[in-house]
């Protein structure tokens, strides 16, 4: 028996925030980071403004549906030769991790050179600068939620030519970084052109499930999402794999849009009940809701897709 459709299922209200929302004229709001602080749904999506440039906004809600976008970007005050390597700042990866929240984003020039960034908040209103974690180029960043072996750890990935390999690397500080070891998936035909992380690894008693984006080379790139699962001692170690995609390009706002035919994942939430929210970026252009069982999820990376729940 297999599913109808993906393992995703898309919230029918669908696209959750578009640039009708924005109280001012941008190009588009996508790709958003997202964690829940206290009672409140917290996005940190990418938004692009009339002149194209990217800059990470905080958008709040009380539901994880409906969301208002602080009209502000935040404010990460730097150097003026950090300032220089952040033209564009974008694909924020929230992380929970010991009482604080870190953000990992892209950090572009002008030129289009880019690395991670990283900021540090308690309360999604001011934010600190920490060190750049990544040198270029590098666009996928995420910390775990935990030290793993007494460290920081984080995924990343450096591109190299065609080649695109994730790579969990280490740190005692968060400064200094190295131990670098490949994640080595099974490349499935529709990830066959390159593959990323999705949103942070989030920690289940049967390992860390990771979100992943596939890229699949039609007449242009097409993006989808899939989920791994990850030992927890030793994330290198992949313990499972959906060889299916949970998600892919369907509808017209998923379809249509400045890049067509993309759905990419960096933020999603766990809910008590075992329901994951997926903030997706849809197009480059708005934000969709798709949700999951995190235990069909887990069942999907240990025996391939399965039936749904009754
Ligand atoms: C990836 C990233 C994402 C973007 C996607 C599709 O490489 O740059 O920010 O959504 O491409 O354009």
């Amino acid at each position: 028996m297999r599913l109808a459709g993906e393992l995703l299922k898309r919230y029918p209200g669908n696209p959750i925030l578009t640039w009708k929302d924005l109280p001012y004229h941008v190009n588009a709001v996508y790709n958003p980071g997202a964690v829940k602080h206290g009672d409140e749904y917290i996005l940190v999506p990418r938004v692009e403004d009339g002149r194209r440039d990217n800059r990470l906004h905080i958008a709040r809600s009380r539901d994880g549906i409906h969301f208002t976008v602080e009209p502000e970007p935040i404010s990460l005050p730097g150097s003026p030769e950090d300032l220089v390597w952040e033209k564009h700042q974008y694909d924020a990866r929230v992380t929970p991790l010991g009482g604080a929240y870190y953000i990992a984003y892209c950090a572009q020039t002008t030129g289009e050179v880019v690395r991670i960034g990283l900021a540090r908040t308690h309360d999604f209103r001011t934010f600190e600068r920490l060190p750049f974690a990544t040198q270029p180029w590098n666009r996928n960043c995420a910390l775990f939620p935990e030290k793993i072996g007494g460290l920081y750890a984080r995924l990343d990935r450096p591109m190299s030519g065609s080649d695109a390999i994730t790579f969990i690397t280490f740190s005692p500080d968060l400064v200094f970084w190295g131990r670098s070891r490949p994640l080595e998936l099974e490349v499935q035909t529709w990830m066959r052109e390159k593959w990323g992380i999705g949103p942070p690894p989030i920690r289940t008693d049967e390992g860390w499930l990771l979100i992943i984006h596939g890229v699949w080379l039609a007449c242009n790139y097409v993006y989808r999402l899939g989920v791994v699962l990850l030992d927890l001692e030793d994330p290198c170690r992949v313990i499972g794999q959906c060889p299916e995609f949970i998600l892919t390009p369907r509808e017209d706002y998923e379809r249509c849009g400045e890049v067509p035919n993309c759905v990419f994942a960096n933020g999603a939430i766990l809910e008590p009940d075992g329901e994951l929210k997926v903030y997706y970026g849809a197009a480059d252009t708005c934000i969709g809701l798709a949700t999951g069982h995190v235990d069909e999820l887990i069942d999907a990376c240990k025996n391939g897709i399965r039936p749904g729940r009754p």
